[in-house]
């Protein structure tokens, strides 16, 4: 077989513009591939629901990858276990109520499962906005390639509709805040704004993450550390358990909503 150069970029092309067209009107829009995004999406995809997930970066997985300073390492505790068990993550007990697992084939399971659940990735685009109709509802994001943010180059958005969003971009709550802007001191929390993220404390952190895992503002939903930050809840390192079930939580808030 004789290989044809533009015949390969042309596959590449196609197949990918198919994609991003048939990805421009779904039932829910993930902002951010870390932790509580990737299994928000497994779960949403597997009950059947079209759902995209938006990373800035060129790999998934956020802050996942280094486990805790580098150490490619990251803990859960015992109730979230059955979500690596689900997932088919491998991981060792430590002490009497901790499990270890291996950074690395976390994200890479994460991905790969949720991926084939029916999750669409798409990498190297960032959510720099979101549209809202005359409901002032969020109804859609507005996209550009990572490369022209980071470029700063001047080139405007393309735009996708969808019935709900999932802010899963980590401590930046970043989506949370291109709404704020918007709309003012309005988000679902005491003060109406995003209150920012407390000191490093785990246990309470881990607890809080779960009444914070919730709708924040009509059509936006938040998960994981974007949760906490919004609501004002401690940050925890390197333990990951809270993450899982928070993406857990999200999908099935919103899978009961929109089946
Ligand atoms: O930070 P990240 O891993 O979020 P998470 O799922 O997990 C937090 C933990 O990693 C850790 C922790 C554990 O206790 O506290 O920090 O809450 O992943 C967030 C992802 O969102 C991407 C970012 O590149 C990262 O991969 N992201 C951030 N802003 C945008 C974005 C944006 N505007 N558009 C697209 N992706």
């Amino acid at each position: 077989m004789e290989l044809d150069d533009v015949k390969i970029s042309r596959a590449i092309i196609e197949s990918f513009m198919e994609d991003f067209i048939d990805y421009t009107d779904i039932d829910v829009a993930i902002g951010g591939g870390g932790p509580s995004g990737l299994v928000a999406g497994y779960y949403l995809a597997k009950a059947g629901l079209k759902v995209a997930l938006f990373e800035r970066k060129l790999s998934i997985g956020g802050g996942m990858w280094g486990g805790g300073m580098m150490f490619n390492k990251i803990v859960v505790q015992e109730e979230s276990k059955r979500i690596l068990d689900e997932f088919g993550i491998g991981s060792q007990k430590y002490d009497d109520d901790y499990y270890v697992a291996d950074s690395v084939e976390c994200v890479s399971t994460l991905c790969s499962k949720a991926t084939q659940a029916g999750l669409k990735i798409f990498n190297l685009i960032s959510i720099e906005d979101v549209m809202m109709k005359e409901s002032k509802d969020v109804a859609g994001l507005v996209l550009n390639w990572s490369a022209v943010e980071m470029g700063r180059l001047h080139v405007d958005p393309l735009t996708i509709r969808t019935k709900a969003v999932i802010d899963a971009t980590g401590h930046d709550c970043e989506v949370v805040k291109v709404v704020e802007k918007k709309v003012g001191p309005k988000l679902n929390t005491e003060t109406g704004t995003i209150i920012g993220e407390k000191p490093m404390w785990a246990e309470v952190g881990e607890k809080a993450l779960m009444d914070n895992t919730k709708e924040v503002y009509p059509g936006l939903y938040v998960t994981g550390m974007a949760a906490n930050a919004v609501y004002g809840s401690p940050r925890m390192g390197p333990i990951f358990g809270g993450m899982l079930l928070s993406g857990e939580r999200i999908a099935e808030i919103l899978i009961e909503k929109l089946k």
